[in-house]
């Protein structure tokens, strides 16, 4: 336990951190990848029994659990006015490949261990209190980020392309839900759609995945903001050939098409004008892929963002403009330019800020109010319920790698600040 003394606790509000650090190692071991890193895949194996893993700490605390269409996890507290508009927070345990265990991990476990501290403590709910479990807040299987929430949000578009996606084995997205369990005829992803007056409030903790707390000793960040998300997909295509026998002036290279481009985006963002600009090719497959084989064809997946919604969007267009030049300059055919998420950015409730600083206050922890740089389910909770996210510091503000890392002290602050502020939501 924490400064509360072990298990038992002298004050009430304790934070079981080691049963927590014990969650979160067991769930780290549902992984495609070997130790340290994690990599859990939305449908997979892996993800199945993550996910059984969720719902058994859900049934221990009395939670009553539902789950939607595509898999999002709901475990609820019922309250005494359990018709009035609930609290909810929440967050996701899929993982891209070779990342970390706390990413989106500490927002499910450590909102289950602040429902379990409220319990421990004799609080009652007025407003339901819920813990939600987003079915896939990584892009990683179907290229589409925050696919559960950004359907509770009420997306008609990702509901109608979700009729024709496939993973890169060609498996359709509804083959692989079913695979998972949730098997469901297409006209069912409406019914994950949620009405506007469903939560009250919902409030996500989740680490900083920047070095800003850490570096400036602050315990507590308090988000404002979350910045806006882009993500776009571009094939070139070439007449490949020979590595020796083709002649440079001969050559269409879609290899080399989608180098210019990756350099391309790095220019365009630098040339924004802001710091706050960043893009990022962390998506570049050429084919055939043989060392003495010209690239017939080039795959180039780009994330762009920004907190200026404007401003990233112009970046995109240059970005567009650039990869029809370079195509007509190499002779390739720009075979596909798709934009897959153009997603504005979103602020936190007031009401919701003020539930986190009186926490972060009673709590006598320091805290920061920031923007998130990273996106998070949150940002489509904003588009249904008011929205707060609670960050906690951590090491060195690496995410997305092995090196990931939040202190058992850090994760019980982040606890105790979102179980009072839930408590205090609840009472509202
Ligand atoms: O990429 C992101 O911002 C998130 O961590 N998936
Ligand atoms: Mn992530
Ligand atoms: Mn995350
Ligand atoms: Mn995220």
């Amino acid at each position: 336990g924490d400064a509360g003394g072990g298990s038992g606790g002298s004050s009430p509000f304790y934070v079981d951190s080691d049963g927590l650090q014990r969650q979160i190692d067991e769930l780290a071991s549902f992984s495609d990848s070997p130790v340290p890193s994690v990599t859990r895949v939305l449908y997979s194996d892996k993800d199945v029994q993550a996910r059984r893993y969720i719902k058994g700490i859900m049934n221990q605390l009395g939670l009553s659990i539902r789950e939607d269409a595509v898999g999002n996890i709901f475990g609820r507290w019922e309250g005494s006015e359990a018709g009035l508009g609930a609290v909810a927070t929440g967050s996701h345990v899929d993982a891209i490949p070779f990342s970390g265990k706390y990413d989106g991990v500490v927002g499910v476990l450590g909102a289950l261990e602040a429902i379990s501290m409220l319990k421990r403590s004799g609080f009652q709910p007025k407003r339901s209190l819920e813990v939600i479990m987003f079915t896939s807040e990584e892009p990683t299987r179907f290229g589409i980020s925050c696919l559960g929430s950004r359907l509770m949000a009420g997306s008609e578009e990702l509901a109608r392309s979700l009729k024709e996606t496939v993973d890169n084995q060609n498996v359709s997205f509804f083959d692989a839900a079913d695979s998972a369990g949730y098997k469901m005829h297409p006209e069912e992803l409406h019914n994950v759609f949620l009405k506007k007056d469903d939560y009250f409030a919902f409030v996500e903790l989740h680490i900083e995945q920047g070095p800003i707390l850490e570096k400036e000793g602050i315990k507590i960040g308090v988000v404002t903001a979350i910045a806006a998300p882009a993500s776009i997909k571009v094939e070139f295509e070439g007449n490949g050939g020979h590595a020796g026998a083709v002649l440079m002036p001969a050559r269409n290279d879609a290899g080399l098409a989608a180098a210019e481009l990756a350099l391309a985006v790095e220019k365009h963002v630098l040339e924004s004008g802001s710091i706050d600009t960043v893009g990022t090719v962390g998506i570049l497959q050429l084919h055939p892929g043989a060392i003495n084989s010209i690239p017939s064809k080039s795959h180039v997946e780009i994330d762009v963002r920004d907190i200026d919604e404007k401003r990233r969007n112009n970046v995109i267009e240059k970005v567009h403009q650039s990869a029809i030049e370079i195509s007509k300059n190499r002779g390739v055919l720009l075979s596909e330019f798709k934009i897959i998420n153009q997603d504005p950015p979103a602020l936190s409730d007031k009401s919701v800020i003020s539930a986190m600083e009186f926490a972060a206050k009673q709590l006598n922890l320091e805290y920061k109010l920031m923007i998130s740089r990273a996106y998070h389910d949150s940002l489509f909770m904003a588009r249904i319920s008011p929205m707060g996210m609670i960050f906690i510091p951590c090491y060195k503000g690496y995410s997305h790698k092995p090196e990931e890392y939040a202190s058992p002290e850090d994760m019980a602050n982040g606890v105790k600040v979102l179980a009072l502020a839930m408590a205090r939501l609840s009472l509202q």
